[in-house]
């Protein structure tokens, strides 16, 4: 495998000015014609004109010819990988014909089959295996599609843009035309041929233009669709209102399928999606599945600007358009949510999967340096590491100023392929700001440390010393310091806001932002206050790990009494946290007793929401606690996180009683406190409370209580359970999407014999390995929720996920690889579980015809 770098980069010779492609679907493979107008490019000063390279993976090559004549075999060369032409003038007419076989294809990357309907996935590099092409982002064309197939088994011949022409062929074949008129990059490219329901709807945009919406599903599902519309039509208006973007086609569709290995896909004017994040009715998605097709449908649309209009000049640049879109979806999830809610889910993500990436042998800065596959790189890291680095630029520069960059950045970028490094330009110079320091984030990898102390100096004078470092990584030893924005404030003894004064201001205020630049800084405050308890990094600031050495009152106090909802939550996850991860084998009883004790009365507080109280009294997740371990003790800490939770239940049981029964309101913040109350009871005596989560589940009108309901039956001992189980699956059966949730809704139990069970699941007649949102339903809802037995000493859960990895990587290699990432923290683990993985990893790297994407996680965790 070779391994491609960031400095490396050098802009293509050759440009693709127009590219026309003809598509010949059949029931047993497909045929693509492609005409591109090619000429030099004109940024290349060189006189020398290099041979023609271009990408192609698994095509059988027809026909080339150039400029109308046809090639013979020693004018060309086609490797496994290239198709080379040696001697091409300065412009000239590439014609290809290929033989592709899309029913064959199970990497659902390229042109593949999804329920009998053809569909494509072509970021990062997949459309290389539909045609031989520049298969690179910074190369952007004018695309004309003709599709022809079975106008019976496909009435709808799908692709970018504007439908120009269609009619009927002979043999019961039929066409269609399209045409895209802005300029797009290969990876944009989207087809889909199918017979599917459609709901139509309309927007009319700032300037008045009316845009028709359609939104396609499979025949059948037609009111799991309203959701998914109304929340397009609502990241339309929030996209002019907050940015003054408006959408640029006459035509936006959205077409869902059953197999897909991301989310979704933005591609230009026919958005590609996975039906999780499309289908939902009160009755089959539960409010977590609303709130994840609203994100997702807006995230796609978000792209349409930060993304189709401004793309990426290279794979290393993904953050540009990826960070920045993921924070566009995150600002309009809390817009049309709770604030602090979503922003508890944002860390809760970067502090559970992205600290442990950046701990482990994968990690890399948001804008990596190379790669062998880039499909790798679709990482918390790119995404929402990228997104918090966003955020910064937005804390620094507020509203108007981050406004004023985005406005810039299109005003010079639009119809361009830039890079990261062009981003940062336009808000610095929209802001009349230096950001030489800032640049650290997209160079470095790792997560800074920053340690706090507070020292009183006495008459009301104190000082913050802020400390900050970084961890080495892969390939970069030492760290320059990072600009890290601390938000600040302080309460006193008591839980009331302390005022305070900076020393160099006579105003006096309740919260500053400190921007640290150096590794060593001091801030001193001045306050009438005797105590001060610092309230730091205030929403998550900055990406940080954050170390005060609070003590348990201290942390007590702020989490009863923060005024900022974000850092009160944190307050109880860092309680929790300290009992957790301290060095005793068990919790002591003065510890249960505290954190008993702060949970009733945060459960009393009348003034908080209720889902911020259902976030507050959830356990800090396992992952997290071992992502931001350097050595971990697992089974100590499994034991104690049992422990605590078992507590919680019984000796809150009446409060959980009582809030189960008292919470009656119908929103999704009284559904997610109820069933909070309901697992935690289950959890204290499964026996006595059975009965309450059996009638749940047979009586719940939504999804959201039926689907709560069925994880504390399937965690519980009681003998019964297998009866409501399989009451679940009969009463859902044909609902893929439900079916998922009952696969995960069974891996989760912490029980021994749970490997017999996800192996008997594995086999189970609605199980495909071939659906990507199956084996993530069973492997990944075991390997990631169900941690203690995944690390069961017998080794059992290791060996499963390996097996899984190696018959994945024959079918979808994209998928293996994201499954082998599971094992990398495996050296924090202790001896005996260290030298289980490594015979598992050993074993992966010698499966014969690895892939790369497999082969590059493997091999960088074996090293
Ligand atoms: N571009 C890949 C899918 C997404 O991030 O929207
Ligand atoms: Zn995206």
């Amino acid at each position: 495998p070779t391994v491609k770098y960031r400095k490396d980069y050098r802009p293509s010779q050759y440009l693709i000015k127009h590219t026309d492609l003809k598509f010949q679907l059949f029931d047993s493979h497909t045929l693509v014609n492609s005409e591109l107008k090619i000429e030099k490019n004109p940024l290349d000063k060189s006189d020398v004109l290099e041979p023609l390279v271009l990408d192609g993976l698994e095509l059988e090559l027809q026909q080339v010819s150039v400029d109308g004549n046809e090639l013979s075999k020693d004018e060309y060369e086609a490797t496994d990988n290239h198709l080379t032409i040696n001697n091409v003038s300065e412009k000239f007419t590439l014609n290809l014909q290929v033989k592709i076989y899309p029913q064959k294809n199970k990497s659902l990357e390229g042109l593949y089959t999804s329920g009998g309907k053809f569909c494509t996935q072509c970021e990062a590099e997949g459309f290389r295996k539909i045609t031989y092409y520049l298969d690179r982002p910074e190369i952007m064309s004018e695309f004309k599609v003709r599709i022809e197939g079975d106008k019976a088994a496909y009435p709808l011949l799908l692709s970018n843009g504007n439908p120009l022409t269609r009619g009927d062929m002979s043999d019961g074949r039929h066409f269609v035309e399209w045409h895209d008129p802005f300029p797009k990059p290969s990876y944009l490219f989207a087809l889909v041929a199918g017979d599917l329901d459609c709901l139509t709807d309309s927007f009319t945009t700032m300037s008045g233009r009316e845009v028709k919406l359609e939104l396609y599903v499979d025949k059948g599902k037609l009111d799991q669709c309203r959701f998914a519309m109304d929340s397009l039509i609502e990241s339309m208006r929030w996209d002019e209102e907050k940015f003054g973007r408006e959408y640029d086609l006459d035509l936006y569709m959205i077409v869902a399928v059953s197999d897909f290995n991301m989310g979704a896909m933005e591609n230009k004017g026919l958005n590609v999606f996975n039906t999780k994040y499309v289908l939902a009715n009160k009755k089959t998605a539960t409010d977590a599945d609303f709130e994840g097709v609203e994100r997702v449908i807006a995230h796609e649309y978000f792209h349409n600007w930060t993304g189709n209009r401004v793309t990426c000049r290279d794979w290393f640049q993904l953050s540009l358009k990826e960070g920045l879109t993921v924070f566009r979806d995150q600002k309009f999830s809390e817009d049309m949510q709770s604030k602090a809610v979503q922003r508890i889910d944002q860390v809760k993500i970067i502090r559970s999967s992205q600290f442990a990436e950046d701990s482990g042998p994968m990690a890399h800065s948001i804008r990596p340096d190379s790669y062998i596959e880039m499909n790798n790189f679709y990482t918390v890291t790119v995404y929402n590491k990228g997104a918090e680095v966003i955020r910064m630029m937005h804390t620094l520069l507020g509203e108007q100023g981050f406004r004023a960059g985005m406005d810039l950045y299109f005003e010079r970028h639009d119809g361009q392929a830039v890079t990261c490094e062009d981003f940062i330009c336009a808000m610095e110079d929209a802001n009349q700001k230096d950001w030489a320091l800032f640049r650290n984030w997209y160079r470095q990898a790792g997560t800074p440390e920053v340690k706090v102390q507070l020292e009183s100096l006495g008459n009301g004078k104190f000082e913050l010393q802020f400390a900050q470092s970084c961890p080495a990584t892969p390939g970069q030893e030492t760290k320059k310091p990072f600009m890290i924005p601390v938000k600040i404030g302080f309460i006193n003894a008591q839980g009331d806001v302390a005022k305070f004064r900076l020393s160099d201001s006579d105003d006096v205020c309740g919260e500053t932002l400190f921007v640290m630049t150096e590794e060593n800084q001091t801030l001193t405050i001045h306050s009438d206050n005797e105590v001060l308890i610092p309230s730091l990094l205030r929403d998550f600031s900055a990406p940080v790990k954050l170390k005060f050495e609070y003590d348990q009152s201290q942390l007590a106090t702020l989490f009863a009494s923060d005024p900022n909802s974000f850092n009160r939550w944190d307050a109880g996850q860092s309680l929790m946290t300290k009992i957790l991860l301290n060095n005793e084998d068990e919790i002591s009883e003065p510890d249960l007793e505290i954190l008993k004790n702060s949970f009733a009365q945060l459960l009393g507080d009348e003034q908080l929401d209720n889902s911020l109280k259902a976030l507050a009294v959830i356990l800090p997740e396992i992952s997290s606690l071992i992502g931001r371990s350097e050595k971990i003790n697992v089974d100590r800490l499994f034991n104690k996180h049992r422990q605590l939770k078992k507590h919680i239940g019984q000796s809150l049981e009446h409060t959980w009683f009582s809030i189960y029964n008292t919470t009656s309101g119908d929103q999704p913040s009284d559904r997610k406190l109820r069933n909070v109350a309901l697992d935690y009871m289950m959890v204290a005596n499964d026996e006595q409370h059975f009965e309450l989560a059996a009638t749940q589940q047979t009586r719940a009108d939504n999804m959201t209580d039926e689907l709560s309901a069925l994880q504390t039956i399937a965690n519980s001992t009681e003998g019964y359970k297998s009866d409501y189980i399989n009451q679940f699956y009969q009463k859902w059966k044909d609902e893929e999407l439900v079916m998922d949730k009952w696969f995960s809704a069974q891996v989760i139990n912490d029980d021994e014999s749970i490997i017999e069970h996800v192996n008997a699941l594995l086999n189970h007649e609605k199980f495909s390995i071939e659906n990507p949102n199956k084996v993530r339903a069973v492997i990944t809802a075991f390997i990631s929720g169900n941690l203690p037995q995944f690390h069961n000493a017998t080794g059992a859960g290791y060996e499963l996920l390996a097996d899984t990895i190696i018959r994945l990587n024959a079918i979808n290699p994209q998928i293996a690889a994201g499954l082998s990432k599971q094992f990398n923290q495996w050296k924090k683990l202790d001896g005996k579980r260290q030298a289980l993985i490594k015979e598992q990893l050993e074993r992966i790297k010698a499966v014969d015809n690895l892939s790369n994407d497999v082969y590059e996680v493997v091999e960088k965790s074996l090293n």
